[in-house]
């Protein structure tokens, strides 16, 4: 009989969940940035195959929040853990710091099996990589008590060790019946994804904290018969923070507003494979990442959060 099951793919900020999970299910569905927080939300993903179905769970990173927005985040991650069939806890390829070992102190107290991978493995020697696997071994039996399912050391941009970790995460599944169909991806709709697009450009593209103000809300997606073929027609708000964010966002005579809107309309055609007309807005609601009626209509609502 095929496996079946979840894993939720949990660790600090900008350590590669997102392009891991993308480079897993061999498509991109989650967002990526250089910037840390770029995960926002529970990220679903199906990978299915011979062996059986993996759901997969990208999550925020793992972080010391400051608003009501931060704890939306660490609540979509840690929400997850006992839910789920396995842990994929990803971190780094350096010695473990006292983060690493707080992510340690929360997974102690969870009975959830766990595969450790180190990723970004590309990015140092292998004579560099050795005492990093040692050292988080040690530390981790020091302070959970017991030992990962597997260390697995990855590159999610080369896809070194990549069959090796799905051999690890299928061991650890039950067996079952599928969740879903084999060719479902994501439980993300169009609109989710389309106003993660649009995310993704404002953070690739603007500077400091600007880009970690921003909410974007898709008023329309209609799609209708042009002259040659459908066009989707999309009007969608970037919402900042401050007035002075208003303008950064706009850009001088508009320039960074278009730029943002081009790139994102590139990907949004990809994904839909229709022709689309976006037409961005920029709005300031203050505090919004404090306001819970806000953060509900920007898709942050705790009642959505589950691990399964
Ligand atoms: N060199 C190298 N870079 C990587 C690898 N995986 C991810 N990155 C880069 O690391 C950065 C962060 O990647 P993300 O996938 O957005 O990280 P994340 O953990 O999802 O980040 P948050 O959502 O902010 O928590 C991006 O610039 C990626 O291109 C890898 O295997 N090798
Ligand atoms: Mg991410």
């Amino acid at each position: 009989m095929a496996k079946a099951g979840f894993a939720t793919i949990i660790g600090r900020p900008n350590v590669g969940k997102s392009t891991l999970m993308n480079t897993l299910i061999g498509q991109k569905i989650a967002i990526t940035s250089y910037k840390p927080q770029t995960t926002r939300n529970q990220i679903r993903t199906v990978y299915t195959e011979e062996r059986g179905q993996i759901v997969f769970l990208d999550t925020p990173g793992l972080h010391a929040a400051k608003d009501r927005l931060g704890r939306y985040m660490l609540k979509a991650a840690e929400s997850t853990l006992k839910e789920v069939d396995v842990i994929l806890w990803l971190a780094e390829p350096k010695l473990p710091k006292e983060e690493d070992r707080a992510v340690m102190k929360l997974l102690a107290g969870v009975k959830t099996p766990v595969i450790l991978c180190i990723t970004k493995t590309d990015t140092v020697k292998k004579v560099e990589l050795l005492p990093v696997i040692d050292a988080f071994a040690r530390d981790y039996k020091e302070v959970t008590g017991g030992d990962p399912a597997a260390v697995i050391p990855i590159s999610a941009r080369t896809k070194q060790g990549i069959d090796d970790l799905k051999e690890a995460l299928f061991s650890e599944l039950p067996e079952g019946t599928p969740f879903y169909d084999s060719d479902t991806v994501t439980t993300q709709t169009e609109r989710e994804i389309a106003a993660e697009i649009i995310r993704e450009k404002a953070l690739r593209l603007l500077q400091e904290e600007v880009p970690h103000g921003i909410a974007v809300q898709i008023n329309r997606m209609h799609t209708r018969p042009g002259k040659n073929g459908e066009v989707c027609d999309i009007d969608a708000d970037i919402i900042c923070e401050r007035e002075s964010h208003k303008g950064i966002i706009i850009g001088a005579g508009g320039s960074m507003l278009k730029k943002i809107g081009m790139t994102a309309r590139t990907d949004i055609e990809n994904m839909i494979q229709t022709k689309v007309n976006l037409k961005l807005f920029v709005k300031v609601r203050r505090d919004w990442k404090d306001d819970d009626k806000a953060l509900k209509a920007y898709g942050y609502n705790e009642k959505d959060l589950n691990g399964r």
